[in-house]
């Protein structure tokens, strides 16, 4: 803050909270719109947008109700998700006090938030997630940092196994689901399912590789039969047994053979599920466990974490992290 901000502090608390936040908001001060920056307390109104020091990137609240991240003004590089509640027009988005940076409707719903807020469900590994300030960088990134400088959120985060929370990745062999799983190591990405595996179960899991995963880098292919060693293993394979599958827990996805030892990288992944009374997988639990086989982790384990149902995980979301369990049950 410069001699001239300074000055002004003291006339300002004279006027309405309204005129504090609008003075707030202008470049002289650094944050709010037409800047980088948003503090908490601070939000972009309709048309209003944050746009980098280097005025290439810039986060449009669109009149639509859409907030838009922006390149060189005309590449779309995010939009916000919707997460059940639509977006309508005319909405704005706040930098809260209590750190959450929230989109809201006209008639004042929240249709999307941060989860950067002391709230026992934003909370991870123990550890606070409150935004201090929200940054529009020159690097293209939006992202919201906690008092100490740490991101606590950023609208492409990495669930990619190794994460700075997910580093392990270590063989269970073919029988026991006591590994961890890793990053698969192929993009053309084969499966097989055991004779375990009822018709409608396979159909399941084909449907979620064809709608999911094959949209993305991955190519994914059937295998059958399935190969167990060698130089063209099977990269998952499917089954369905109790075998180490503790209740509540309804399935398991553990590297057989890492690539070498002490990579992050796995040849081939088991994936078994056992729900304890039969029942077809439906269309989540499919895609969630091979994006376990395929390297993906959950929000606790996301750089930088998330919020366990963040829009931006998929079929990833909802899962609070076993270690998150382990020390709240402590
Ligand atoms: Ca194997
Ligand atoms: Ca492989
Ligand atoms: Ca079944
Ligand atoms: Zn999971």
């Amino acid at each position: 803050m410069n001699r001239t901000a300074k000055r002004l502090v003291p006339i300002l608390a004279l006027f309405s909270t309204l005129l504090v936040s609008t003075l707030l908001s202008s470049n002289a001060s650094g944050a709010g719109p037409g800047t980088p920056n948003l503090y908490p307390g601070e939000w972009l109104n309709p048309g209003q947008s944050l746009v980098s020091s280097n005025g290439v990137y810039s986060l449009v609240m669109q009149t639509d109700g859409n907030l838009v991240l922006y390149q060189s003004g005309a590449t779309v590089l995010w939009a916000s998700p919707w997460a059940g509640v639509p977006t309508v027009a005319n909405s704005k988005a706040i930098l809260q006090t209590d750190g959450n940076f929230v989109l809201y409707r006209p008639d004042g719903v929240a249709s999307y938030n941060t989860c950067t807020l002391n709230w026992s469900e934003c909370v991870s590994h123990g550890q606070s997630r409150i935004g201090a300030s929200l940054t529009v960088q020159n690097d293209g990134n939006v992202v919201i940092y906690n008092s100490s400088g740490v991101p606590v959120w950023d609208y492409r985060p990495d669930n990619m196994m190794p994460t700075p929370d997910v580093t392990e990745c270590f063989d269970g062999g073919s029988s026991n689901p006591s590994g961890a799983f890793c990053r698969t190591d192929s993009l053309t990405f084969t499966w097989f399912t055991e004779s375990s595996v009822e018709s409608a179960d396979r159909t399941a899991f084909s449907n979620a590789l064809a709608t999911q995963y094959n949209p993305t880098e991955l190519t994914t292919t059937e295998q059958s039969p399935g190969v167990y060693s060698g130089t063209s293993e099977t990269d998952v394979i499917i089954q369905e047994n109790s075998s180490g599958i503790v209740s509540p827990t309804i399935a398991r996805v553990w590297c057989d053979d890492e690539v070498t030892s002490g990579s992050d990288v796995c040849d081939q992944h088991y994936l078994r599920y056992w729900y304890g009374s039969d029942q077809v997988p439906g269309t989540v639990m499919p895609c969630h466990e091979l994006g376990h086989s395929v390297g993906l982790t959950h929000a606790d384990d996301a750089a930088p974490r998330l919020w366990k149902n963040d829009a931006n995980l998929g079929c990833m979301a909802g899962h609070t992290d076993l270690r998150e369990l382990v020390t709240s049950e402590s």
